[in-house]
């Protein structure tokens, strides 16, 4: 009875710590295609410039920008099995300097940790819900129906959702009890991404989750965000090497506005729609995408500097969907 819900020792759990982030921010930008083209072919493993000491050992959205849960791996009748651990819960955000904001989440962080696995791995997810209301995990990509995860789990009750990792992919996860768009604006996602079996080139590799904020219960979004934190990425750069391919894994998380752009300055960026591809389908500079719309974008800044990136609805870029990147010379 894999959604059915079954009681499990809240004793076994360490205590919960409520998130307190900081704030964040603005801006992104350019590129020369010769040099992008360049860096692709590289074989070389991608460096990854250093966090800012202050930022490196507390949960923020720096930090969880280029973590990966690649879960516990075991090897049972012959197969890969990844298990992972996530709890729902509650924890308040401060937004900004005036707003908080009581979050639903997993695993203490909005977004949900970035799960990760390889096409053909046996995923096994170990989900409690110790939130106070029902919640679910329902994850996309192929599976059986007893493991899509619309079934409400009980707040004191887990259960596990297992399936097979495929296909490959960018996918997500989410909470789907109804009103799903209030379970989804208070924060309850996050990426699921399937490697293909024979991987991708070396890069430095990154997940932005784009998500809304509704503060007054208005449904519409007063505030929004790259990876939780308005603004965050405007007052705390993402540091990445000049002539390095990055790999990024978009999320539009966006509820109650049917549609986002996403937009980098002086520069385009390579598209692998859902990830689903290979080779990329498309070069541009700003893609749409409705809500749990999700891609990799590659690209390659050939100038040191900082450069802006941000959906192209300016509203909502000013409401905190921002960020710059900062290129580093080498
Ligand atoms: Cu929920």
């Amino acid at each position: 009875m894999p959604n059915s819900g079954l009681p499990f020792n809240r004793r076994l759990w360490s205590r919960r710590q409520l998130l307190k982030w900081g704030l964040g921010g603005i801006a992104m930008g350019g590129g020369a295609f010769a040099l992008h083209r360049l860096t692709r072919t590289s074989s070389a493993p991608a460096r990854v410039p250093a966090i800012a000491p202050e930022l490196a050992n507390r949960p923020n959205p720096m930090t969880l920008l280029r973590d990966f849960d690649y879960g516990t791996v075991k090897r049972e009748k012959g197969r890969t099995v990844r298990e992972f651990d996530l709890i729902a819960d509650n924890s308040v955000l401060q937004l900004n300097s005036a707003v908080k904001f009581l979050s639903w989440n997993v695993n203490d962080r909005v977004p949900g940790p970035t799960l990760r696995a390889t096409e053909g791995d046996r995923v096994r997810i170990i989900f409690r819900n110790r939130a106070g209301r029902p919640h679910s995990l329902h994850f996309h990509g192929t599976h059986p129906a007893e493991m899509d995860g619309v079934t409400p789990i009980r707040s004191g009750r887990e259960t596990v959702y297992e399936f097979d990792a495929e296909p490959y992919g960018v996918h997500l996860y989410h909470c789907h009890i109804a009103p799903v768009t209030r379970h989804i604006g208070k924060g309850l996602f996050g990426l699921f991404i399937v490697d293909p079996p024979q991987g991708r080139s070396p890069a430095d590799e990154m997940v932005l989750v784009m998500g809304g904020y509704d503060i007054n219960d208005d449904k519409q979004n007063e505030l929004y965000a790259f990876n939780g934190f308005p603004d965050y990425y405007q007052t705390h750069p993402i540091p990445i090497y000049q002539n390095q391919l990055v790999r990024l894994y978009l999320l539009n998380m966006i509820e109650f506005d049917p549609a986002v752009t996403f937009h980098i300055h002086a520069n385009l960026f390579q598209v692998y729609p859902t990830g689903r591809t290979l080779t990329p389908k498309e070069e541009t500079d700003v893609i749409t995408m409705g809500t749990a719309e999700r891609h990799i974008l590659e690209f390659s800044y050939p100038y040191p500097g900082r450069y802006m990136f941000h959906p192209h609805q300016d509203a909502i870029a000013e409401r905190g969907c921002m960020g710059e990147f900062e290129v580093i010379s080498i």
